[in-house]
């Protein structure tokens, strides 16, 4: 019956309300297959991109291996990541999409 503990339960309280939530990176990654259009058409229509931001993402996975798409909130990141690998498998590429801790 420590008045200090009903403090330390306030101050968590606070924390969890001010706290930023965890963040996480979409990452494209390259294969020698999937076509630049497709890919170019994927950051257009999922990560909300302009034709020319597209192009440069979709060329620097190309040329890098991978690259960031977007930065978002788990549930948003989760909903990215199964929209690109839905639509790249109905259009039977084999695009890869994965999400890590930003
Ligand atoms: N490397 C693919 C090609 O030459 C293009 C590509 C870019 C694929 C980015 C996947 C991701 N057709």
């Amino acid at each position: 019956n420590n008045p200090n503990v009903h403090f330390d339960d306030i101050a968590e309280l606070t924390r969890q309300r001010l706290a930023p939530p965890p963040m996480y990176k979409v990452v494209l990654h390259n294969d020698d297959f999937t076509p630049m259009d497709f890919v170019i058409d994927v950051l257009s229509r999922f990560f909300n991109l302009q034709y020319e931001q597209a192009t440069e993402i979709m060329l620097k996975v190309h040329y890098e291996g991978k690259a960031v798409c977007g930065i978002y909130t788990a549930e948003i990141a989760e909903t990215r990541v199964q929209q690109v690998s839905d639509y790249a498998k109905e259009h039977q590429h084999p695009l890869l999409c994965t999400m890590e801790r930003a």
